[in-house]
């Protein structure tokens, strides 16, 4: 029998028009904007593939939630259904509302981080690893090397290598690890999966040392994709099967709702621990709002408890990432260097390959994703040396092996006529890379420097 392509299982009820802008336009524009497409205008941007965050199509169904809202300053009637669906979806008993995901960060490093204390990760992210280091903890990476190598096909390039870990509790001492952060599909590696096979071991290992376990499942729907995908004994399991089955090998977990599971704003910190519950529930009416609320309106709790059901479902997952697959396989045809494999929601571009002729302390990254802006009106991220900051103690820039533009897809946003342009626009600005200028801050922010930093070109490049 001949394959059946995915296709989209939703059809388009109402359409936001764009505005298309001229080649000077832009190039006014993303000046304007310090050459950080973070910057810009939305206005001023034709594809936008800056993030996957808040940015989704909320469903007719969602929006109907939205009508629902119980916007009662306590016990919203949307709290409790929100706090049944985590429950039934994702395993977790108790939940916190955050406004998003770093509120989540906010209080869980403030309940478990003491100063001195060490918190290893499967690579790091910005928002996660700040609110660690603020709290007084360092950061260890303990992802597998592949990860690191954008041209490593190995398929669980999110998973954890136990020798890393181990080697930190050598070390310094399992008392001095209160916790290991372990996100599914790894956002810095590139969208890159975790298996169930190295979940369930490091679910063995924590037992072991009496360390938590704590799960950022802000992309827990693709990670199980993957799973389904690649993972011998899962190809009959759904998706919803297999994200509860992820979930319960954790015991606390932040989310930023706004990608998997698909609301403008919100998210939570969730556990099965009734006294950290407590803990947590006294942190977040100072920083968030009261405990039935967090940070989010009753009718956004009542889209995400919606958002949670229709992300874990088969044809949802399976158009989404079968979409960011197209772009990666578009691009791949014309030999542009991207991270391999494709992950779970954007296609990153190698600019190191793309721009041999600057050095990382010129930000090719950055100079690539100002670059594909000018050109086409696309906009993109870095995720390079600008997005990995400085190290807190010694103040030099790290200087990592990943410097990547980002191109991320929104969830039920963009036609398959956008990734061809997308693609088409790419493989334009690659064949002129040589005219591309390195980089040199004029204004660089202390903290998550990447979000306000202004650039200027340097000339020659
Ligand atoms: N991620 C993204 O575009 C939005 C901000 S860019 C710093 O990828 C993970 C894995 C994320 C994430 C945000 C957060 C923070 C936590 N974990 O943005 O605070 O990808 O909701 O979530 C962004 P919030």
């Amino acid at each position: 029998m001949q394959k059946r392509s995915w296709a989209e299982p939703y059809k388009i009820k109402m359409v936001e028009l764009l505005k298309m802008t001229s080649p000077e336009d832009r190039r006014k524009a993303i000046l304007a904007a310090g050459l950080n497409t973070f910057l810009l205008r939305s206005e001023d941007v034709y594809i936008d593939l800056l993030t996957d965050s808040g940015v989704g199509a909320m469903s007719d169904r969602q929006w109907s939630g939205i009508m629902m809202g119980d916007e009662a300053y306590a016990g919203s009637r949307n709290f409790y259904h929100m706090r049944d669906t985590i429950e039934a979806y994702y395993s977790y008993k108790y939940t916190v509302p955050t406004h998003q995901g770093r509120g989540a960060e906010h209080i869980l490093s403030k309940m478990l981080i003491k100063a001195g204390d060490y918190i290893p990760g499967n690579m790091y992210f910005t928002t996660t690893r700040l609110h660690q280091e603020l709290a007084g903890a360092t950061f260890v990476d303990v992802i597998v090397d592949a990860a690191h190598d954008p041209d490593n096909t190995m398929p669980f390039k999110g998973n954890v290598d136990f020798d890393k870990l181990n080697a930190l509790v050598d070390d310094v001492g399992a008392e001095k690890i209160p916790y290991i952060c372990i996100a599914t599909c790894v956002n810095m590696a590139g969208g890159q999966p975790i298996s169930l096979r190295n979940l369930k071991e490091l679910r063995v290992w924590c037992d072991k040392h009496d360390i938590r376990f704590v799960h950022d499942m802000t992309r827990v729907a693709e990670n199980a994709y993957f799973i389904q995908k690649q993972e011998i004994g899962y190809a009959d399991k759904s998706i919803q099967e297999i994200v509860y089955e992820i979930c319960q090998l954790s015991d606390i977990a932040t989310q930023s709702s706004k990608k998997d599971a698909m609301v403008n704003i919100g998210g939570f910190l969730a556990m099965n621990d009734a006294v950290l519950y407590e803990e947590a529930c006294a942190l977040v009416v100072v920083y968030e709002g009261l405990h039935t609320y967090g940070g989010m309106a009753g009718r956004d709790m009542e889209a995400l408890a919606i958002g949670i059901v229709e992300s874990v479902q088969d044809d949802h997952i399976h158009a989404r990432v079968g979409q960011v697959e197209y772009l990666g396989q578009r691009l791949m045809d014309h030999n542009v260097p991207i991270v391999q494999p494709v992950g779970g929601h954007a296609v990153f571009l190698n600019a190191r390959k793309i721009l041999p002729h600057l050095r990382q302390e010129h930000f090719p990254a950055q100079a690539l994703s100002a670059a594909l802006y000018q050109e086409s009106g696309i906009r993109s991220m870095e995720r390079g040396v600008v997005s990995a900051g400085r190290d807190k103690d010694t103040g030099e820039n790290y200087m990592p092996r990943l410097e990547l533009v980002r191109l991320t897809i929104p969830r039920r946003v963009y036609t398959q006529a956008h990734m061809d342009v997308t693609a088409e626009s790419v493989v334009d600005v690659m064949h002129k890379a040589d005219q591309v200028k390195g980089l040199r801050f004029t204004y660089e922010p202390e903290l998550l420097r990447f979000f306000q930093a202004r650039f200027e070109e340097i000339n020659p490049a």
